[in-house]
């Protein structure tokens, strides 16, 4: 997470290198318009005394803090219905080690949840769901194998209804953010969860995984395009050394970061504290 404090180590004491700032920033994945920001910041500054690393981390720093909000909504239960929560992301961004997590934090914090396996194209997606469930004692939904997402999303809310649960965590299967079908497949998913309650599903959450880099970007631009995204869980904070998505995403489609994953345990994982996320950046 410190790509912008190694940086800035480099240049301490000496005169900045400008092609090596502008590198970094554009490595961070911070995004172009806001490398461009940055860079601009930097230069006027230039106009009238030499710029020092101190300078690139406090303009930094300045910059993402005023793009990031200052505070994270928690889930918070409704009265008498349940919340449903829609997990969506590509492949193997970690949606179903996101949705056990989330059910264990919401759990911890007393809420009763119930989880839904929409993701029906593998069984052995199913079966990854199910043994989280067992393990963190969430009862879960499950239908057969290639049934339909979006019928088993309904039944699922039936049976959320008959059960009190607060909230309702719909795992689905990982598409292609450039597959319009699949993308399709997502707003039927939606639409049967309307049928019970209009304002349903109450979040929709993008997961997405912190090491593929602009990539995210444009999964997050299609996902917001085709269903609407309220949120995203960042995964894999751990092992990419950066967070620059983060900061892209929010800047350029405005959808806030709510949750981040630090590993593989049930445990690593939190809501978004932006204040502590710069920190670790720079
Ligand atoms: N290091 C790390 N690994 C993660 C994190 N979240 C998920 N994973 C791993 O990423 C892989 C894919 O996760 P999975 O939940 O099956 O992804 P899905 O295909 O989106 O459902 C698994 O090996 C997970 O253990 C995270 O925050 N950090
Ligand atoms: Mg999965």
């Amino acid at each position: 997470m410190k790509f912008l404090k190694s940086l800035v180590e480099k240049f301490v004491g000496k005169p900045v290198d400008w092609d090596e700032v502008e590198e970094s920033l554009v490595r961070a994945d911070l995004g172009v318009p806001m490398a461009i920001r940055i860079m601009q910041e930097l230069q006027k500054l230039e106009t009238y005394r030499t710029v020092t690393a101190a300078d690139v981390s406090d303009i930094a720093r300045d910059e993402i803090r005023r793009v990031l909000p200052k505070t994270t909504a928690p889930l918070e239960p409704l009265t008498g219905r349940p919340k449903v929560l829609l997990i969506v992301g590509v492949n193997g961004t970690g949606k179903t080690t996101s949705t056990a997590k989330l059910a264990h934090y919401l759990k911890k914090r007393g809420h009763s949840v119930l989880l839904a396996a929409a993701d029906t194209f593998r069984a052995a997606a199913i079966e990854q769901l199910g043994v989280w469930s067992e393990r963190i004692g969430v009862e879960m939904i499950r239908g057969q194998y290639n049934a339909d997402p979006a019928a088993l999303c309904y039944e699922a809310y039936v049976a959320a209804q008959k059960r009190d649960a607060q909230f309702l965590i719909c795992d689905t299967a990982g598409r292609l953010h450039t597959k319009t079908n699949l993308m399709g497949e997502l707003t039927k998913v939606k639409r049967s969860i309307a049928k019970h309650d209009e304002g349903a599903p109450h979040e929709t959450l993008l997961v997405v995984d912190a090491t593929t880099g602009s990539n995210a970007v444009a999964q997050a631009r299609e996902f917001n395009q085709a269903i609407g995204l309220t949120g995203l869980i960042v995964t894999k904070l751990d092992g990419s050394g950066k967070g620059g998505v983060v900061v892209a995403i929010q800047d350029e489609l405005g959808i806030p970061t709510r949750f981040v994953g630090t590993g593989e345990k049930l445990e690593d994982f939190a809501l978004f504290d932006a204040k502590e996320f710069v920190g670790q950046m720079i």
